[in-house]
């Protein structure tokens, strides 16, 4: 049984295919030029895209998932959230850093509170006519310089929040079991970043709702 991932993100892909894996789930990724809908809400579009796409669907039982995601900064009420794609092709990761310049404290709980954000991923699955939507959440911060190394999109500034003993993400500030101490998505490995990806969370959730432990 083949895993269809559409999405034209290669990144995606490759984190889709890490998490699969261990559930022995080959995932391959499916080419299909849908057409998004103007709306502020990530599920609407992953829906939209899902069902646009199943009539292409190669093998009839084969899986077809779609995810989409968005980074949402408080301080900007929520910007650039459904069009994270258009900010990041437009402004870039410099542009948002600059967006955010004057949001700075010497103090590093209220600095990380003015510069708090959060990614948010809608995952949607289509099996043998019947459709499982899951959400995936992974709060954090924006960076005040961005690294260069792994990751894509906004991974080189966006800094998730550390994570209790159980794997929860706790409020900024608050030391954790696992930390990245600081460092940005885009400068640790994508086994790493799994552990507190919103897309990660939004698989993981979809499977247990599968009746699949993730
Ligand atoms: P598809 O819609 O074809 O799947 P996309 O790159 O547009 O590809 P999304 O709509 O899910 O994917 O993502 C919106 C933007 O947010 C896009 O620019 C991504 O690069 C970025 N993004 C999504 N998840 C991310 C992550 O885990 N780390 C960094 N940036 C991410």
């Amino acid at each position: 049984m083949t895993l269809w991932f559409m999405t034209t993100n290669e990144g995606k892909v490759a984190e889709a295919r890490e998490h699969f894996s261990h559930f022995g789930i080959p995932v391959r990724q499916f080419e299909f030029e849908a057409t998004e809908p103007q709306t502020d809400d990530l599920e609407i579009v992953a829906l939209s895209k899902l069902e646009q796409a199943i009539p292409h669907l190669p093998e009839p039982d084969d899986m077809l998932l779609v995810e989409d995601a968005g980074l949402f900064i408080d301080s900007l009420n929520g910007f650039p959230g459904v069009y994270s794609s258009y900010a990041l092709e437009t402004l870039g990761v410099q542009g948002v850093l600059t967006l955010m310049k004057h949001l700075e404290s010497k103090d590093p709980i209220q600095d990380g509170n003015l510069r708090s954000a959060e990614f948010r991923a809608v995952a949607a699955l289509y099996h043998n006519g019947e459709t499982t939507v899951a959400e995936g959440v992974c709060p954090g911060r924006i960076s005040h310089s961005s690294v260069e190394g792994e990751g894509f999109g906004f991974d080189p500034i966006f800094i998730p929040a550390d994570l209790d003993a159980d794997g929860e993400a706790l409020p900024v500030g608050e030391m954790g079991d696992r930390s990245t101490h600081g460092t940005p998505f885009g400068g640790i490995t994508m086994e790493e970043k799994q552990h507190y990806s919103h897309r990660r969370r939004a698989l993981s959730s979809l499977l247990s709702h599968l009746d699949i432990r993730g």
